[in-house]
């Protein structure tokens, strides 16, 4: 503040009145300090003058409570796991092993795919770190925890201002045993659009280099070309390959002949063949019932008997436990779960479940129940600090209507949520018909991420101007398309399954430019010298290896993220509650910096709203009276 006062003209000049300070609120608009407990105490008065850094999805507060920690032994290491053998014997070895357990293997979701479907991905490295070290010791039987990849990588940045690499070094460092599992989106890497192959390269070594194991890796297409990208990728940074199919249509079902046994066996060859350590079966939107998992497992093990078989689902029908039952019974090595209390719905089936089902059988999976009610505990209370962002606001059960749409698990809630909140509830049911017409028109895709966005734009633009299938046919060479779709038609996502349908292709494309082939494959390779050049000159030399991956990725999001943590500090070290909607008056809240560093803040007042548009917020800061004065946006 004297440095401000001592480079102002006004104040040099000796005409100073004691309106002064209002009218200059200039004069805190500071250098950015190194202070860390000062920027976070910028970003708390922040919160409470402007409200959330973040959007919050529903009116449902979030929790007052912190949740409860199940004690863990504080010197002993965590007992072995599946990853001691990876990290002594290799990618091969691993599957090996995997291949020859004779109980049922479990993946737990929890930390990636269960809050990606059920709380918008919201969840912060602060509650993943608390939990960590309970999974190391509790839950060393497990194939993974998934735990990285998806959404999370883009949220982490754009919506939590924390990051996504700083979370993976931190959850490595407290699981040393359980491998750690991702989802990557083939030449998509953790973007929803195709990468040159330079980028998907360095962003697997990184990965491998800040702790990942397992690389789960789709095409929203199947197309094989963008999945083996990946592949190969991963086999270099010297990460386990899984390989998956993402599921769509209904084995179980004579009528429906487009994706049949016959084409899934097709593809697992194929992926076997250009080298996966593991098969895996990605039900993106729970469409795999009991008796269609039984059949498709059976072949898949009959023709390919040494490969390891690890399946994915979501629980949105209600089947999911029943499929993942079936699934095993029918020799996958590996299924997916989400632990109780974040589990069913969109999320994965229940992890209790599937445990208590098959214990003290042949499949049995060697976690024990109590651990898993403890471990439910937790994420039950810990799920309550997302309550602005809960999925449950709109989603009250179960709904087998997929079987009919086809729906992935995160897009449903998406595609609910969006009708709900324009109170267009009535719209929701339209559009989840529409979305099954769209596929049709669309050539009937594999949908998920980013194909799922191909075919709901489609939709919403169908129900939007009222069309139906056949006036899209008919009119379409007049139709504006929505860019997505234009742009799936031109090849920048791969190839669909069958081919582009004719003569809806040439109506929508107007003849704008054709891709064949992999999209990835005629994009120059990116320059991260460059980028990184252009970082530190605006962020300082701080900026690491790992935030260039991040702007390579996500340009924007990246800048705005280092902007941010130049401004209000680490406020990944915040506890959930304060970071989302402040602290209360009168409370304190603890920090920890880092390990030794605590420090503590108790929030005293807020002020009257000065003439310059100010307030200043106080606080006591390890026994400290300190203020900042924050401008009031309202
Ligand atoms: C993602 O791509 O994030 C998915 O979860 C796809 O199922
Ligand atoms: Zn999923």
């Amino acid at each position: 503040f004297l440095l401000n006062v001592l480079q102002n003209e006004t104040f040099l000049n000796g005409s100073v009145d004691t309106y002064f300070i209002d009218e200059n609120p200039g004069l805190f608009h500071f250098a950015p300090s190194q202070n860390r407990a000062q920027k976070l105490l910028h970003y708390m008065g922040n919160v409470m003058v402007n409200g959330p850094s973040t959007p919050l999805g529903t009116a449902k507060p979030p929790s007052e409570v912190m949740p409860t920690v199940p004690a863990v032994p504080t010197v002993e290491e965590p007992p072995t796991g599946f990853r001691d053998i990876l990290v002594k014997e290799g990618p091969e070895a691993f599957a090996k092993k995997v291949r020859e357990h004779k109980g049922l293997l479990l993946t737990d979701t929890t930390f990636r795919d269960a809050h990606q479907s059920l709380l918008a991905t919201r969840v912060r490295t602060f509650d993943l770190k608390r939990i960590a070290p309970f999974l190391a010791h509790n839950f060393s039987p497990l194939y993974s925890t998934e735990n990285w990849g998806g959404a999370t990588f883009d949220v982490a940045l754009r919506f939590l201002h924390e990051c996504p690499w700083e979370r993976l070094r931190e959850l490595r460092q407290l699981v040393p045993n359980v491998p750690f599992q991702m989802l990557l989106r083939g030449a998509n890497a953790v973007g929803y659009t195709n990468y040159p192959d330079n980028v998907v390269y360095k962003f697997c070594e990184l990965a491998v280099k800040n702790g990942m194991d397992i690389f789960r890796i789709f095409d929203s297409l199947n197309y094989l070309p963008n999945i083996i990208v990946g592949m190969e990728a991963t086999g270099k940074a010297g990460g386990v390959i899984e390989a998956a199919i993402s599921y769509t249509g209904d084995v179980s079902d004579p009528s429906k002949k487009k994706y049949n046994l016959e084409y899934y066996v097709n593809l697992a060859g194929e992926l076997i063949k250009a080298g996966t350590h593991i098969l895996c079966i990605k039900d993106m939107a729970g469409l795999l019932k009991p008796h269609a998992a039984t059949l498709l497992i059976q072949t898949l093990k009959d023709k390919y008997p040494d490969t390891p078989i690890h399946v994915h689902t979501h629980d949105t029908s209600g089947a999911g436990v029943a499929a993942m039952l079936a699934a095993a019974q029918a020799g996958a090595d590996v299924v997916d779960v989400a632990v109780d209390s974040m589990s069913g719905l969109t999320s994965q089936p229940s992890m209790g479940a599937v445990v208590a089902s098959l214990e003290k059988t042949a499949l049995d999976t060697g976690l024990n129940l109590d651990n898993v009610s403890e471990y439910s505990a937790y994420w039950e209370q810990a799920r309550n600090l997302y309550g602005p962002f809960e999925c449950t606001t709109t989603m009250k059960s179960g709904n087998a209507d997929i079987y009919k749409n086809e729906i992935p698990g995160g897009q449903y809630t998406n595609l609910q949520f969006q009708a709900f909140s324009l109170g267009l509830a009535d719209q929701f049911e339209e559009i989840k018909k529409m979305y099954s017409v769209a596929n049709m028109l669309l050539g009937d895709l594999p949908k998920v991420t980013p194909s799922s966005k191909v075919v709901g734009d489609m939709a919403q633009f169908m129900v939007q101007n009222k069309l139906t299938a056949d006036l899209v046919n008919e009119k379409g060479a007049e139709l504006s398309f929505p860019s997505s779709v234009v742009e799936y038609f031109q090849g920048y996502l791969g190839e669909p399954p069958g081919g582009y349908p004719e003569p809806l292709r040439s109506k929508v494309l107007k003849g704008a430019e054709k891709m064949e082939g992999r999209p990835g494959a005629s994009l120059p390779p990116l320059n991260f010298d460059d980028i990184k050049e252009s970082l530190v000159e605006k962020y300082g030399s701080h900026v690491t290896e790992e935030d260039v991956m991040s702007a390579a990725l996500y340009p924007k999001v990246t800048d705005e993220y280092l902007d941010f943590r130049n401004k209000y500090g680490p406020v990944d070290k915040l506890d959930t509650r304060t970071f989302l909607v402040g602290p209360k008056i009168a409370s304190e809240t603890e920090v920890s910096l880092e390990k030794g560093k605590n420090i503590s803040i108790v929030t005293l007042a807020v002020g009257d709203l000065s003439s310059s548009g100010t307030r200043e917020v106080f606080f006591e800061l390890n026994g400290q009276l300190r203020s900042v004065r924050i401008q009031d946006q309202e």
